[in-house]
């Protein structure tokens, strides 16, 4: 198994967090997202960071390849919460796995007008209450246990301090990150998605 992915990339660590977690084999190759080499843009059906390639066969967009990885797995699948699982992953794709990383874009790398910086913080913000409302009465998203939706919508929250808001000011989502952090495997993205990975 083959992942193509890159520091700062939260979507790309969805899935390296997903392998290391469930201790799977595999060589991560990072990819310069400013100088996107040849032989990936050939294997990459958008041009984007993850990309999964698994006995030949490839794998794009992050929540659908945690799909694939969980029901190949059994792992992380949330059992029988996997509908609930799902709409986790559809709310990520439009809400915290929109907001965190496209406002943390904005800040470091591509600074965006007054109006626009305002919005995705609201967005981010509302979003952040969403998470930390859903997680005061279980510690992870699904009654069950972790799942790839934890997986899927902490990603970018490791990150968080980048964007200058304290987790701090929601104490379930800090207390969330925490419970996850303890999962045997877990790595910090920093460390996960660097360009020059120490072995497995
Ligand atoms: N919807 C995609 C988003 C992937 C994405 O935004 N990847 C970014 C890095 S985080 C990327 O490859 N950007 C490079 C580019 O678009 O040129 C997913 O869930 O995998």
């Amino acid at each position: 198994m083959q992942l193509f992915g890159s520091t700062d990339s939260g979507h790309s660590y969805k899935i390296r967090s997903f392998l290391l977690l469930t201790n799977t084999a595999h060589d991560y190759q990072w990819v310069d997202l400013s100088n996107k080499p040849t032989a990936f843009l050939a294997i990459s059906p958008f041009g984007e960071v993850p990309v999964l390639l698994d006995q030949g066969q490839v794998f794009c967009q992050s929540n659908a390849i945690l799909i694939y990885l969980a029901q190949r797995s059994r792992q992380f699948t949330g059992g029988e919460e996997w509908q609930a699982a799902l709409e986790w992953l559809s709310w990520e794709a439009n809400r915290i796995g929109f907001s965190l990383p496209n406002y943390r874009f904005a800040l470091h790398w591509q600074p965006q007008p007054p109006e626009v910086m305002r919005y995705l913080q609201q967005r981010l913000l509302a979003d952040l209450n969403t998470l930390n409302e859903k997680l005061a009465a279980r510690e992870f998203l699904l009654k069950s246990g972790p799942s790839i939706a934890d997986i899927s919508c902490s990603a970018y929250l490791f990150w968080l301090d980048q964007t200058g808001i304290a987790v701090t000011d929601y104490p379930n989502i800090q207390r969330w990150l925490a419970a996850i952090c303890l999962l045997p495997g877990w790595c910090h993205p920093d460390q996960a998605m660097k360009s020059m990975p120490g072995p497995d």
